[in-house]
């Protein structure tokens, strides 16, 4: 670099000027490529720009479009064009015995016979004769090649852009795109390239070098060291999200670390049937080691096999035979409603009695569904439970309403659903302005008595619940159609570090 530099001051302090950096008289050598190619005015750019930083010179920069001669375009340069070649090896009408198609083939190649045939009889160069082909005219005039020859001397074709174009979209030549520079004298000219100072050292400070170094400018547009910083994963922006909308609605976050749970409180505390189908392996992974779970406090065991046996809080119950083996067998949780079951239990057996509460989660559930490009084994469920007194469904309404206008999802629609552990139960839509549609954006209801009473709740104690998933939301603000780049081995790293931050 600085040889080139130092070249180029010495060419300006001969000449004055350099009216073309592409025919600097330029010894090329192994750090310096010839100026005549696009790497030499590469170098020659390098050099202008560091020494114009140091006002040492002034240069403009100019662009030449040429076209250079692909392969085949060579080749026919060198041999003619196909139609050439096989109006040439036709004989005169009346001349000699057509050559047909297969003959043409052999005699000039498949390549040229496919293209040039045809061309050659829209020129009206040959004819079919009977079975054969024959010349139709005796003399012909090979532009296609005279261009080519042409583009290959001077880099273009004074027939202009037309001939260019058929050229190009017949892939015989390519455009060149060349830049060359003038470069004048700067303010700051001299014939000897100082290495400008970056730094003030305490030494020139001591020595009053620094009054006459000659320091680099601060190029304050420099784009500092891209610092490489850890980068939360989309998911867990949203979970952030998630959960100060939840804190700052005076939630506490219950904890979810354990994702082995027993079939009596991801299902039976749930007054979850033990015949229900999400009960079957092909909904649920059962853990084959350890085969079953410890048993829950006794009584309380008892009083939820009684409600789905016999019933009791003024429900009927699934009047079916309770089977303990089912119940102890172990899950990976299918949703966090399993833990809201264990704390909501302590909620209602905590000493001094029951206080009203507000409990989240958001964490991992496991089903053994089939997966497709929104639906994968797991995801993360975001859950809510609002326990108090005489709470109602028009309280869950308002509540939810004030939940996601924080997601700024203000307008929502509620749909009557099931749920084996809430009733009533209701799914909740939202009118998505960016998409422009109804969305499905969570599931909620009422906990059945047959659920809390058997905790231990006092009989005028609701309790609210509603769920949704993280995956959902993170796609559609991140406008991510397959949840495999979401997770998994095909998620892009540099998408990650990149992602934008959530603002709901
Ligand atoms: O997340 C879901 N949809 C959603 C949520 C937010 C969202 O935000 C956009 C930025 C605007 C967009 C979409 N769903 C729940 C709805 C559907 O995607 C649904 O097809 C898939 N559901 C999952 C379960 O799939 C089997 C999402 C998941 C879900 C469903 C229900 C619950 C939790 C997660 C629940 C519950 C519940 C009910 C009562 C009491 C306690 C918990």
């Amino acid at each position: 670099m600085e040889k080139l530099q130092q070249f180029i001051l010495s060419t300006l302090d001969k000449d004055e000027s350099i009216s073309d950096t592409r025919r600097l008289a330029l010894v090329a050598d192994a750090d310096i490529p010839p100026p005549s190619s696009a790497e030499g005015q590469q170098a020659i750019q390098g050099a202008l720009s560091s020494l114009s930083s140091r006002e040492m010179v002034t240069f403009e920069t100019h662009e030449d479009v040429s076209y250079a001669l692909k392969p085949e375009g060579e080749q026919i340069a060198r041999e003619g064009s196909h139609e050439a070649r096989v109006w040439a090896a036709l004989p005169a009408k009346g001349k000699g015995t057509p050559l047909s198609a297969k003959e043409i083939i052999q005699v000039v190649g498949a390549e040229s016979a496919k293209i040039g045939q045809g061309k050659a009889i829209k020129a009206k160069w040959i004819e079919k004769d009977g079975a054969g082909f024959v010349k139709a005219t005796d003399k012909i005039q090979d532009t296609t090649q005279l261009d080519l020859q042409e583009i290959q001397s001077s880099g273009t074709v004074a027939a202009g852009e037309k001939v260019l174009s058929e050229l190009k979209k017949r892939n015989l030549i390519v455009l060149r795109k060349s830049l060359w520079y003038t470069v004048h004298k700067g303010p700051q000219f001299s014939t000897s390239v100082q290495k400008p100072e970056t730094d003030l050292t305490v030494d020139m400070l001591t020595s009053g070098a620094w009054k006459t170094s000659n320091f680099k400018k601060y190029n304050f547009e420099a784009e500092g060291a891209p610092t490489s910083s850890g980068a939360l994963h989309p998911l867990l922006k949203v979970r952030e999200e998630f959960r100060n909308i939840f804190l700052e609605m005076g939630f506490a976050e219950m904890p979810t670390s354990q994702y082995v749970e027993s079939s009596f409180w991801n299902f039976d505390a749930l007054f979850v049937p033990q015949q229900h189908p999400a009960r079957e392996s092909q909904d649920t992974f059962f853990i084959s080691d350890p085969a079953a779970a410890l048993p829950p406090p006794k009584a309380y065991y008892q009083s939820v096999a009684t409600v789905h046996e016999k019933g009791g809080y003024g429900s009927l119950g699934y009047r079916a035979p309770w089977s303990t083996e089912e119940s102890h067998k172990l899950v990976l949780r299918t949703h966090t409603t399993a833990c809201s079951a264990q704390l909501l239990r302590k909620l209602a057996t905590q000493p001094g009695g029951f206080k009203p509460a507000k409990l989240f989660s958001i964490d991992r559930v496991f089903r053994n569904e089939a997966t497709d490009n929104t639906h994968l084994a797991e995801f993360h469920q975001v859950e809510g439970v609002i326990a108090d007194h005489e709470l109602t469904l028009p309280d869950l309404i308002g509540f939810l309403h004030t939940f996601f206008s924080k997601m700024g999802l203000k307008n929502l629609r509620f749909k009557p659903a099931y749920n084996p552990y809430t009733e009533p139960s209701m799914e909740i839509f939202a009118f998505h302005p960016a998409l422009n549609k109804w969305v499905e954006i969570g599931n909620s209801g009422m906990f059945r008595p047959e659920m809390l009473e058997p905790m231990g709740f006092p009989k005028d104690v609701r309790v609210h619940g509603f769920g949704l998933s993280l995956e959902r939301p993170t796609m559609i603000r991140y406008g991510i159609s397959n949840i495999r780049t979401l997770v998994g081995h095909k998620v892009n790293v540099d998408w990650v570090e990149n992602s934008a931050a959530v603002r709901f």
